[in-house]
């Protein structure tokens, strides 16, 4: 009997592979609109200020999908499963991903999205594009819509937690304040009730719980530039609110909205944060990034099994 075979469509944000891409890429996430050359330098710089590697998105990305295609295959054997790329701002396109497994011959799939929190403007985005593309090609595909409380994942997480914990030396028990961030989103998501914030907080007070802390507190990160509001506090307000109003001079920065490291985490937290946090004088810390921990990858192929399965 040949075995069922099922297309997973491992979708996320996407990076350049080079320096002469960021424009492209920048563009696209402007939805068309080109950067102003101001813009596209201050983006460029970024890039090149990263530690490890100017795009490591791209690599962690393939490793985790590499990862999930042999956890599902090995914890599932009566199925083969078959993994794909489907990029949001970059190539392969979540378009692309979708026709390539029609192309093989998948007639049906499961999609999933590297971040575990649903909101309209993010995995709602990601969804759409491949429900378009797979109603007009005829594939017939299942979304995972959320994760961010699967005991897999938030174990894996609060173990980041303790590990990061005890870099603070000699600290006594709840002194470090433990600040949970994840990418900030245009203020009007709150107008169309999206569940992104309720669902960020969900997860912060179940590692909290589970690590038995009490001194922590939530921060957005990674605003854009626009002229709308987006969701604050922004985890720079946060630092200088509690360094000067709260006297707090130990933080650790764990950023549950993000699986991976790339610009946000690499830049915007050890880069932008850990400089203000010198200038306050501030010893600030960051959980490691998921990337391919297998109790992640494990995470994933539950979920897409069960979807797989018409659970969940
Ligand atoms: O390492 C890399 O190359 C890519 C890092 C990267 C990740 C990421 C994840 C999310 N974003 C989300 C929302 C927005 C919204 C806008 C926006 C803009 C940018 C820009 C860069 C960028 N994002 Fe991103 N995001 C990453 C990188 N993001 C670069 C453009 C310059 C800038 O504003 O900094 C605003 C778009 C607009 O102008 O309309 C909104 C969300 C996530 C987490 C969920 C996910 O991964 O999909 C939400 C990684």
């Amino acid at each position: 009997m040949t075995k069922a075979r099922i297309g997973v469509l491992v979708m996320s944000y996407g990076t350049p592979e080079s320096l002469d891409q960021i424009e492209a890429y920048y563009t696209h996430i402007r939805r068309g609109n080109p950067p102003s050359a101001e813009q596209l330098e201050a983006l460029k710089s970024r890039y090149e200020a990263i530690v490890g590697g100017f795009f490591p998105l791209r690599e962690n990305t393939n490793k985790q999908l590499q990862g999930l295609q042999e956890t599902l295959n090995r914890e599932h054997p009566e199925i083969e499963f078959v993994c794909y790329h489907g990029l949001k701002h970059a190539k392969p396109f979540v378009e692309d991903g979708v026709a390539q497994m029609v192309e093989d011959g998948i007639t049906e799939a499961v999609g999933v999205v590297l971040a575990p929190h649903f909101s309209t403007m993010s995995v709602g985005g990601y969804v759409k594009r491949a429900k378009e593309k797979a109603e007009e090609l005829g594939l017939n595909i299942q979304f995972v819509m959320s994760y961010h409380l699967h005991p897999k994942l938030l174990q894996a997480l609060s173990s980041r937690v303790e590990s990061a914990l005890r870099l603070f030396e000699g600290a006594k028990a709840d002194e470090v304040r433990v600040i949970f961030t994840a990418h900030s989103l245009p203020e009007k998501i709150l107008e169309m009730k999206d569940p992104y914030p309720d669902q960020l907080l969900a997860t912060a007070a179940a590692i909290a719980e589970s690590v038995g802390i009490t001194n922590w507190q939530f921060g957005w990160q990674s605003a854009g530039q626009t002229a709308t509001p987006w969701l604050g506090p922004d985890i720079l307000d946060v630092l200088r609110t509690i360094s000067i109003e709260e006297k707090v001079v130990k933080v650790l920065l764990c950023p549950i909205g993000f699986v991976s490291d790339h610009l946000e985490v690499l830049y915007d937290i050890d880069i932008e944060c850990q400089s203000l946090a010198k200038e306050l004088g501030i010893h600030l810390e960051r959980t490691e990034s998921l990337n391919t921990d297998p109790l992640y990858l494990e995470t994933l192929s539950d979920v897409v099994f069960e979807k797989a399965q018409g659970e969940g």
